[in-house]
């Protein structure tokens, strides 16, 4: 069976393999390499259905997406869905963290609350849809730390953890994050409904 990951991200696609193929066995996962359609729905759940349908009607086979972003307490949940751009058009500029880093200034560690959310939206050609949600709970350190992950792992610290997410081994961050609680969720989905 086929799958095609509705992501223009090299980095999700990367852990999604990671997090799929043991669970998955036989299954092929493709990257999706189709036109990029217009992201303005006002939650995840809408950007990621957007992203797989689009997938799913370009090349007729059945689609995944994963939207996600890093919601902030005290700034009301920002970035949110617009944390791949947060500080400019250019994704996962190195300026996001800062911009972050700066809006928070020296909140101290008890206020400094976040999560990661991720939700896993499947489409097939024949129009059903399922999404799931994974949340990944931490806090906004005061600076950069590792250079593992992507975007705004090296200032999130994970609930339960004295590193930041970009510290963390892959399979770790694999195991416990956002996008592993949400793609686990869809997993049975998937053998469900294809099989
Ligand atoms: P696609 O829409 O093509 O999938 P994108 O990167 O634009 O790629 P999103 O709109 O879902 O995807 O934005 C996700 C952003 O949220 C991502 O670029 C990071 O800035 C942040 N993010 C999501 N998951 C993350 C993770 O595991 N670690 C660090 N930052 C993450």
């Amino acid at each position: 069976m086929r799958l095609v990951l509705a992501t223009h991200n090299a980095h999700k696609v990367d852990e999604l393999r990671r997090i799929l193929a043991p669970q998955l066995p036989g299954v092929d996962v493709l990257a999706y390499d189709g036109p990029e359609p217009v992201e303005d729905g006002t939650t995840f759940a809408e950007n990621a259905l957007i992203k797989a349908r689009a997938a799913a009607a370009h090349t007729g086979l059945p689609a995944i997406a994963d939207d996600s972003g890093i919601c902030v307490d005290i700034l009301g949940g920002a970035p949110g869905i617009f944390s791949a751009r947060w500080s400019g058009p250019a994704r996962d500029s190195g300026e996001n963290l800062r911009l972050l880093l700066w809006q928070l200034g020296d909140v101290p560690e008890e206020h400094r609350t976040a999560h990661f959310t991720c939700v896993a939206a499947l489409a097939l050609p024949d129009g059903t849809e399922r999404v799931v949600t994974g949340e990944w709970p931490g806090r906004i350190l005061t600076e950069a730390a590792g250079a593992g992950g992507f975007g705004y792992d090296p200032i999130f610290l994970p609930d339960g953890y004295a590193i930041s997410a970009a510290e963390l081994t892959a399979s770790v961050k694999n195991r416990d994050s956002h996008r592993a609680r949400a793609f686990d969720g869809l997993v049975p989905v998937l053998r469900e409904l294809l099989g």
